[in-house]
């Protein structure tokens, strides 16, 4: 039976241009090839494709905005991608309880100017939320740049509609604040990178529109240091990002994007911090005890939301400066107290170990989330590199395992990093998420491979 039989031939590609396309994510480097990319439009036709999929053994990949970095969309073997490109609405909103129930492919950056119609806020934000979509974002519990003060993806998420991979469509939680019914099943598919469900429809909690924010870079000699940055703004007032990146990360940027550097001196590492308007003067004291601790040498401070947009852009366009260098890339968390010492251990390791490689690092520091990308030596091969990068994993994850850290703060496992689960997860915890897969997958055929083979 061909899968023309569950869904209209209209919302079914396989071209190989359009498999190509939906097959895969902004990951490099595995196979791409989908049978088929399958485009539902309700809850009912994600039940038929999954009963499908049941009857005729065929595996599903679920596919948002295809922005994830570790392969977790990407299908490899024949699997039918199950894009939610048009499930792409907004289907309720309730201000009393400031809930906003979207279907999983609308895009995070329509949830935003939607939250702001109403005078009020999603606060989850990173730089892919343009083409990222709300559905995958559950999938990988995702992160960005403004966890230090709301939190990731899970914390939003007051409710969801999804299709386990025995079709069963299950509705969870329902928006309640408060609901002391037994185990939270909308916390296990969040982060589940689509082993356990399929998700099909969010509801996600909005708050209030914060006050204009004021964007601060500074210039910092010692990473050392960064954490006493933190500190000291931590301690005067609510920040509502803390970011840092390094110079060579500023100099990817500025070529780029073809930008000028914040400050007059040029620093090794450079701090971003935001926070509200009426935060001023507090952060003016930081700044200024920062600058006789010698931890800061000079800062620069956004005079209006358009200078504050161009300085995040330092911080925001990185990523994308250095694609063309097809790094090496790790998504690393330790506990925020260890983040100095812990990236002085990177350092002398990549030093020692592979002297004469750029090695570029930028993150989100105040949740103790760095993101290591070491840079192609232009006259290395990408293959040759990629090897080199298989090489360096399990150092560099023994490294995090030193320090109970994770192998994947915000970009999920996926294919990527499924062979070193084992750095972060114990044994134990790992033959209890099988079973968990086992459970609500039954016949195997959601995203197999993924997280773990
Ligand atoms: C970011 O914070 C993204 O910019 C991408 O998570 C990180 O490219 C990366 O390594
Ligand atoms: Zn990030």
């Amino acid at each position: 039976m061909a899968i023309d039989s569950v869904i209209d031939a209209k919302q079914i590609k396989t071209d190989s241009e359009s498999l190509a396309v939906w097959g895969k994510d902004w990951t490099n480097g595995f196979e791409v090839a989908p049978s088929a990319v399958v485009f539902p439009e309700s809850n009912e036709q994600v039940v038929a494709i999954v009963e499908y999929a049941i009857a005729n053994q065929v595996s599903l990949v679920p596919s948002g905005g295809r922005t994830g970095l570790s392969g977790g969309a990407v299908a490899s073997s024949g699997e039918v991608v199950v894009s939610f490109d048009r499930m792409n609405r907004i289907i309720d909103f309730n201000k009393e309880d400031r809930l906003v129930t979207c279907q999983a492919g609308v895009v995070t950056q329509v949830l935003q100017e939607f939250a702001a119609e109403h005078d009020l806020f999603y606060p989850v934000d990173f730089a892919s939320a343009g083409s990222s979509q709300v559905g995958g974002n559950v999938a990988t519990n995702a992160g960005g740049i403004k966890v230090i003060r709301y939190g990731l993806t899970r914390n939003w998420v007051a409710g969801m509609r999804i299709v386990t991979g025995a079709g069963v469509l299950l509705a969870c939680n329902q928006g309640l604040v408060k609901n002391a019914t037994g185990y939270d099943l909308r916390h296990l598919f969040i982060g589940s990178e689509g082993t356990l469900g399929l998700i099909c429809e969010v509801d996600m909690r909005l708050t209030s529109l914060p006050e204009s924010q004021v964007v601060m870079v500074v210039g910092v000699p010692n990473a050392v240091d960064l954490l006493s940055v933190l500190m000291a703004f931590s301690d005067e007032l609510t920040l509502s990002a803390f970011e840092f990146f390094s110079d060579l990360a500023l100099d990817k940027v500025i070529a780029h994007r073809d930008l000028q550097p914040p400050l007059a001196t040029r620093e090794p590492y450079y701090a971003l911090l935001e926070f509200d308007e009426s935060s001023l003067d507090a952060a003016t004291r930081a700044f200024e005890h920062c600058v006789t601790e010698g931890w800061v040498t000079d800062g620069v401070i956004s005079q209006s939301g358009a200078q504050a947009q161009a300085l995040w852009q330092l911080r925001e366009g990185i990523s994308e400066s250095i694609a063309g260098d097809t790094p090496y890339k790790n998504d690393l968390s330790v506990t925020i107290n260890q983040v100095p010492e812990f990236l002085s251990d990177v350092d002398q390791f990549v030093e020692a170990s592979y002297p004469g490689y750029d090695v570029c690092w930028y993150g989100h520091i105040g949740d103790g989330n760095l993101h290591l990308n070491i840079l192609r030596p232009e006259d290395m091969s990408v293959e040759d590199f990629m090897e080199k990068g298989h090489e360096m994993s399990p150092k560099i994850f023994e490294l995090v395992q030193e320090r109970q850290g994770s192998i994947s703060a915000e970009h999920g496992v996926g294919l990527l990093k499924k062979d070193f689960l084992n750095y972060t997860r114990s044994d134990k915890e790992i033959e209890l998420m099988r079973g968990l897969k086992n459970l609500f997958d039954p016949h195997q055929i959601l995203n197999p491979g993924k997280l773990f083979s």
